[in-house]
């Protein structure tokens, strides 16, 4: 990838994509494209039409994506599914009409049946049912996969499907109905702390397991990708992750230690504590030369960091 081709980064303002945006310019790459949702809704087959003829990029990270935990994936599974599909079908089809060299697209480890053997390596996607708690989002992701295979196999595009653990880090949700865990976590620990409120309550049990992977090494990978892997016919889908796990009680304590809380923890099983594990295999993308480095007591360090600067106003 040659440090002024034209990259177009789809969801620069998120999690992901703000991530692979630093990373990019970290790097010394000149030429990046980029649209706010209220510029290019990605939903709109005509828009995105009207932006790749307009704007031709060489390389497209799909980071564009309707995502939020447990809870916002069962309040609005059909926004769920309709916005994925309609984002990955508009940019990806347009990528290939308008010959970009790469695309990455950003899946997620929810693609895997829900009982897979752990740690999940990727042949097991479509060999089980799914989780049914983000079901219609998974569907959504699967059909991304194999839309990226399809267009690999059928028009010699180079369309590459990475499939990314639990993620966190700047930039995160931190809205208590639609957050993952761990920026919720931050959150309710925090305010509990500043208003010296006796206990916190953690959904579910606290025993399912759940594998956390900094987002700047997300985007470390995902450039990594671009630049050195080649995914043409049906080549495979990578995981990436850190290849550890822990229980989301872990990962209260953890959480709770950082910030210096000193209340108690009251687990509300009346909240879905959704799939039991899932943790990746990752050995796929070590073999090519790429390894999660940022632990996760550090990740945690300088996401609640970010929030305090950030958002100063809450609690
Ligand atoms: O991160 P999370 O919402 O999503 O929840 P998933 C992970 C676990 O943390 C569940 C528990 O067992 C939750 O019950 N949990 C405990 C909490 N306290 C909280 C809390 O305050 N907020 C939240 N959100 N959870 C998502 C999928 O699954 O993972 C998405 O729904 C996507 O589709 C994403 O794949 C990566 O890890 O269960």
């Amino acid at each position: 990838m040659d440090f002024t081709a034209k990259i177009y980064i789809a969801g620069h303002r998120g999690l992901v994509g703000s991530a692979i945006k630093r990373k990019l310019e970290k790097s010394g790459y000149t030429n990046l494209t980029c649209r706010t949702s209220q510029e290019l809704d990605l939903t709109d087959q005509r828009g995105v039409k009207e932006y790749f003829a307009l704007e031709k990029p060489d390389y497209v990270f799909l980071a564009a994506a309707r995502v939020g935990g447990i809870q916002a994936n069962s309040n609005f599974p059909a926004d769920f599914i309709y916005q994925n599909l309609a984002i990955q079908n508009n940019v990806i089809h347009e990528a290939y009409r308008y010959e970009v060299k790469k695309l990455l697209f950003i899946g997620s480890s929810c693609i895997y049946p829900k009982f897979a053997p752990q740690p999940m390596q990727e042949d097991c996607l479509l060999t089980g049912p799914l989780e049914s708690t983000n079901e219609p989002y998974a569907v959504a992701k699967i059909a991304g996969i194999k839309m990226c295979q399809a267009y690999n196999r059928q028009y010699g595009t180079n369309f590459i499907p990475v499939m990314p653990t639990n993620l966190y880090g700047p930039n995160d949700n931190f809205d208590l109905d639609s957050a993952h865990v761990l920026p919720a976590l931050i959150r309710k620990f925090h305010e509990a702390k500043i208003q010296n409120k006796p206990e916190v309550e953690i959904w579910g049990t606290g025993r399912p397991r759940r594998e956390f992977l900094y987002v700047d090494d997300l985007a470390e990978a995902s450039v990594f990708l671009m630049r050195h892997y080649n995914c043409q016919n049906t080549g495979p889908l990578i995981n990436i992750g850190t290849g550890e796990d822990l229980t989301i009680k872990q990962l209260a304590e953890m959480i709770s230690d950082i910030i210096g809380y000193s209340g108690t923890m009251k687990y509300n099983p009346d909240r879905p504590d959704g799939t039991p594990r899932k943790l990746l295999d990752v050995s796929r993308a070590q073999r090519l030369g790429w390894q999660a480095k940022t632990p996760l007591a550090e990740g945690i360090k300088k996401t609640y960091a970010w929030y305090t600067e950030n958002l100063p106003d809450r609690g």
